[in-house]
C-alpha cells in the first residue's frame, strides 16, 4: 500500500521553510484546513439541506447578490481564523470593510470565501481563495495599509476547489502542493506534490460572450487560439478554471472591457493568490501589461484584468 501523507503532517514537515515562527504557519493553515472541511460538508449537501440554496437577499460591496452559501462560508472562515489567534484582521469579498479581531495577531488575510457564486445552486465546481500577509502596521489595530501590500509580500496563498473531489492547494513560496480530501476519513491527503504547470497548453478560458467589448488585441489572441484549434473551456468559477489549466496547461483571461476597463476580478483575493501559486508552479500572471504581483493596491476591493496560466500563452496574449 502506498504511504499516505496528510496535510497536517505535510505542514509540520515543511514548516521550516516558513520565514517566521514555524508554529504560526501551522495555526494559519489549520484554520483553512478545518474551515474547508466544514464548507465542503455544506456545499456537497447543498441540494438536501434546508435553507442553504439561493439568494440571501443582500448584496456585497460590489453590488452582487449574495448567496446563502457565500455568507455561510464567509462566517465559517472568519470564525476559524478568529479562533486561532494568529490573524488580527480579514478582508473578504463578502464584507465591505476590514473585519478586525482585536487580538494582536501578526497576520492579515484576504479571501474570497466562495468563488463562482453563480454556480453554487447548479452543482458546478466552486472554490475558496486566500492570501496570508504579515501585518506591517504597529498600532493596536490592523490598518488599510496592511492590506495594500503588493502580492510579492504574500507569505502564503491557497485555494480550495469543491469539485468532483475537494482539493486544497497552497504555496508558501517553496513550490505548490495539492491535497485531496478523502471523504471517508475526512482528511486532506497529499495527491499532487510539487505541482508544475506546462509552459504551453491547449486550453483557453475566456467569457466570449463579452467579445464585442474586448480590445483588438484580445480578439486577435482568441482568434489565434481558434486558428490553432485549442479547446475553449470556461466553467465560470475562476478557481475551477484555474485549477484545470494549472494541471493541464492553458490560459485564463478576464480582460478589461470597454464597459469595465479593470475587468471583473478582484486583485487582493482573486488575482494575487492565484498569481503567487501560478508563478510558483512555473506559470505567469499579468494584467495584460504588468506582473500581477507587483501591482501596488489602493483599494480593498480593487479590480484588475487577469491573464493567467502557462507562461508562453500569457506572453503571447500580452503581445496581442
Ligand atoms: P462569480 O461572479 O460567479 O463569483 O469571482 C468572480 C467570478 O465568478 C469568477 O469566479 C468567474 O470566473 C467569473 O466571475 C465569471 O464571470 P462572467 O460571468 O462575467 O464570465
Amino acid at each position: 500500500m502506498t504511504q499516505i501523507k496528510t496535510l497536517a503532517e505535510f505542514i509540520v514537515e515543511r514548516q521550516h521553510e516558513f520565514t517566521y515562527a514555524t508554529g504560526e504557519l501551522t495555526q494559519l493553515l489549520t484554520s483553512f484546513r478545518l474551515a474547508a472541511k466544514i464548507v465542503n460538508r455544506e456545499v456537497t449537501k447543498a441540494g438536501l439541506a434546508e435553507d442553504i440554496l439561493g439568494a440571501q437577499g443582500t448584496e456585497n460591496v460590489q453590488g452582487e447578490a449574495q448567496q446563502k452559501l457565500d455568507v455561510y462560508a464567509n462566517n465559517v472562515f472568519i470564525r476559524m481564523l478568529r479562533s486561532q489567534g494568529e490573524v488580527c484582521a480579514v478582508a473578504s469579498e463578502e464584507n465591505d470593510d476590514i473585519v478586525h479581531f482585536d487580538n494582536g495577531g501578526k497576520y492579515v488575510i484576504t479571501m474570497d470565501p466562495l468563488d463562482g457564486s453563480s454556480n453554487i445552486d447548479v452543482n458546478v465546481s466552486i472554490g475558496t481563495i486566500f492570501s496570508i500577509y504579515r501585518r506591517i502596521s504597529t498600532g493596536p489595530k490592523a490598518t488599510k495599509e496592511d492590506f495594500m501590500q503588493p502580492g510579492t509580500a504574500q507569505v502564503a496563498a491557497g485555494y480550495i476547489v469543491y469539485g468532483s473531489s475537494t482539493m486544497l492547494v497552497y504555496t508558501t513560496g517553496h513550490g505548490v502542493n495539492g491535497f485531496t480530501l478523502d471523504p471517508g476519513i475526512g482528511t486532506f491527503c497529499l495527491s499532487h506534490p510539487d505541482m508544475k504547470t506546462p509552459a504551453e497548453g491547449k486550453i483557453y478560458s475566456i467569457n466570449e460572450g463579452n467579445w464585442l467589448e474586448f480590445s483588438d488585441g484580445v480578439r486577435k489572441y482568441v482568434d489565434d487560439c481558434k486558428s490553432k484549434k485549442l479547446s475553449a473551456r470556461y466553467i465560470g468559477s475562476l478557481v475551477a478554471d484555474f485549477h484545470r489549466n494549472l494541471i493541464k496547461g492553458g490560459i485564463y483571461l478576464y480582460p478589461g472591457t470597454q464597459k469595465a476597463p479593470k475587468g471583473k476580478l478582484r486583485l487582493l483575493y482573486e488575482a494575487n493568490p492565484l498569481a503567487f501559486i501560478v508563478e510558483q508552479a512555473g506559470g505567469k500572471a499579468t494584467d495584460g501589461a504588468q506582473r500581477i504581483l507587483e501591482i501596488k493596491p489602493t483599494e480593498l476591493h480593487q479590480r484588475t484584468p487577469l491573464y493567467i496560466g502557462s507562461s508562453a500563452m500569457v506572453d503571447k496574449a500580452m503581445a496581442g
